[in-house]
């Protein structure tokens, strides 16, 4: 029997950008190769247990080797921007000091190529790959680095500033401050709460410093940040509690300096409950406050939230109130993760209420499953490609909604590193035969680009 295909997209304008997303170490390889020095990411990988199966980004998808090639594969998919990121320790090895031209010449030769075939370039600065002898010097949780941060976008920003447009700073600082500095299992693997703390400042901070060393009339200036729901999963007042909380820490902390230009009261109160605070100095807030034109907006899923743990305990044994995550009871993707469509609907207008006159991209989206090829390569996903058709349509609907979001990124191009997961979690359109780094693209990306294509026909 043939399965039923996805019905192509409707309802989004033929003005909205449509792209693919990848990231450096994901996907680049050539991790020792002209100048490049070590990131977090090259030490955790190597650290056993770390990461699934030993999996580190040495080759990954080889795509320093092959960039030519990828970028025709994403120009036969029919896309009109790419988002990739720059790995600050090929381009300012260490993580200070000059700029090593044979790093920067790769992401010349990128955007070059990109133009040629008629792709728009996105950069984003930081995804995750930060100099390990910045870490070594203290890392996210030490001030210094957001200005060495600062320094490095410049130079990145005064070598593509004459052919690229958009600039985003950082890629999830709430991974990066939290996963990797509280929860320890990204890079660096860290397990230290005011550390985390510490590092979500300066982040933040980071991106404000590195938005005036950019300045620019001529440009568009943003930060991407993961951004899920967080329900209460009953209507009791502890688990409103919670949710509230899980909000708090992992949305309004990012966005309401950013926007509003001060922390969340409540937040703050919550921390100092437990003897942390972030480590502000006069004048931060100013910076971070510093306006931009496009809010990046990475989603996955939803959840709900609980005041009280499985048996009913309202705080942690070390006093801590509990804030427990429910996954919603949905078919959820490889993951794991619950498909929540209708949440990114929510969340989308929700941040155009919340967060007013700032335009919206969606940066990242998408999912892994269990491709199975066929004799020849092809993958038949058609789970992923009902994912991708639900969360467009998700975005078609908050546009009807009000929300202003302008674009959408799909995540990934490619099938690629996915940090602690390692290879054995697929989130490409694109196959990637890790023997032979074959690339086939997938039933989803067929899809995809007939999607595209189909809008813009009815809009010409
Ligand atoms: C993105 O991270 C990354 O930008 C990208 O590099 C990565 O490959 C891609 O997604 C797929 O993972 O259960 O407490 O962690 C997404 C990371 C995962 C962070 C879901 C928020 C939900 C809350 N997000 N997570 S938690």
């Amino acid at each position: 029997s043939t399965p039923q295909l996805a019905p192509l997209v409707t309802g989004l304008p033929p003005s909205f950008t449509w792209g693919v997303a990848t990231a450096a170490y994901q996907i680049e390889g050539a991790v020792a190769e002209d100048g490049r020095t070590p990131s977090i990411w090259d030490t955790f990988s190597r650290t056993p247990g770390a990461v699934h199966n030993g999996d580190t980004g040495d080759v990954a998808c080889d795509h320093y080797h092959r960039m030519p090639q990828d970028v025709a594969l994403i120009k036969s998919l029919g896309m009109d921007s790419y988002r990739f990121s720059v790995a600050w320790p090929r381009v300012q090895p260490g993580g200070r000091g000059p700029v090593n031209p044979e790093g920067l010449a790769f992401y010349d030769r990128l955007v070059d190529e990109l133009l040629a075939n008629d792709i728009a370039p996105w950069v984003t600065l930081y995804h995750w790959d930060l100099p390990q002898e910045l870490e070594d010097a203290g890392g996210w949780p030490a001030r210094d680095t957001a200005y060495r941060f600062a320094d490095y976008a410049a130079l990145v920003f005064d070598k593509l500033r004459d052919r690229v447009d958009t600039f985003t700073t950082l890629n999830e600082p709430w991974c990066s401050a939290w996963l990797g500095y509280h929860v320890g299992v990204h890079a660096p693997g860290r397990r230290d709460f005011d550390a985390s703390l510490a590092a979500t400042h300066h982040l933040l901070l980071g991106h404000g410093l590195a938005l005036q060393a950019m300045r620019s009339e001529d440009h568009r200036f943003g930060i991407t940040l993961n951004m899920g729901t967080a329900d209460p999963l009953s209507p009791s007042d502890l688990d409103h509690e919670a949710a509230r909380r899980a909000d708090g820490m992992g949305l309004r902390l990012y966005l309401d300096p950013l926007r509003h230009g001060s922390y969340p009261a409540d937040v703050l109160a919550d921390l100092a409950a437990r003897g942390s605070a972030l480590p502000v100095q006069d004048g931060d807030l100013d910076i971070i406050s510093t306006p931009f034109d496009v809010l990046g907006v990475n989603f996955y899923f939803g959840q709900d939230f609980a005041g009280t743990d499985e048996q009913g305990n309202t705080h942690s044994p070390t006093g801590e109130p509990v804030v427990r995550a429910v996954l919603p009871d949905t078919p959820r993707t490889a993951m794991g993760w619950p498909i929540t469509p209708s949440r990114f609907t929510s969340l989308l207008v929700r941040l155009s209420r919340d967060y007013p006159g700032l335009p919206m991209v969606i940066t990242e989206n998408g999912a892994a499953f269990d491709d199975t090829p066929d004799p020849t390569g092809f993958v038949r996903d058609d789970d992923r490609t009902a994912y991708l058709a639900s969360h467009i349509a998700a975005v078609a609907e908050a546009r009807d909604q009000g929300a202003d979001v302008r674009g959408y990124f799909a995540w990934s191009l490619l099938d690629n590193f996915e940090w602690a997961e390692g290879y054995a979690k697929r989130f490409g359109i694109v196959r990637v035969d890790y023997d032979t780094q074959e690339r086939t693209p997938k039933q989803s990306a067929l899809w995809l680009r007939d999607s595209i294509s189909a809008l813009r026909a009815a809009g010409a």
